[in-house]
């Protein structure tokens, strides 16, 4: 009866924890939710540092976010997010200035996947 008891809390434990891309929103992310064919919202602003996006796919096809400076440099870009998965993109070290954020799936920017990224 006891190692029961014991297994049973075991399983408790791992469910709670869960898996890393199964969590909720993470503290202090900035959501961001991507559908055909935009970012809601399209226009960030963020404090320089370590950002956090939570990247919610609410569209019908693959999508990510990548972040590009004013030099056209593209200097983070998301992993690919499924239509439906939601997933976190964390950018480390972003100088203030001003960014463009877009989806690098072919079409999609020029579709209006796009939007403006200002860190201060
Ligand atoms: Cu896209």
């Amino acid at each position: 009866m006891r190692a029961l008891a014991v297994g049973l809390v075991a399983v408790a434990l791992l469910a709670a924890c869960g898996g890393s891309s199964g969590g909720g929103q993470p503290a202090g992310s900035i959501q961001v939710t991507m559908t055909e064919f935009k970012f809601d919202p399209g226009t960030i602003t963020a404090p320089h540092g370590k950002v956090i996006f939570w990247l919610v796919n609410s569209g019908t096809t693959q999508h990510d976010l990548a972040i590009r400076d004013s030099s056209n440099n593209r200097i983070a870009t998301s992993e690919l997010i499924s239509a439906g998965d939601s997933k976190e993109f964390d950018v480390n070290d972003i100088a203030a200035g001003t960014y463009v954020i877009f989806c690098t799936q072919p079409g999609h920017e020029g579709s209006g996947m796009k939007g403006t990224l200002t860190v201060t």
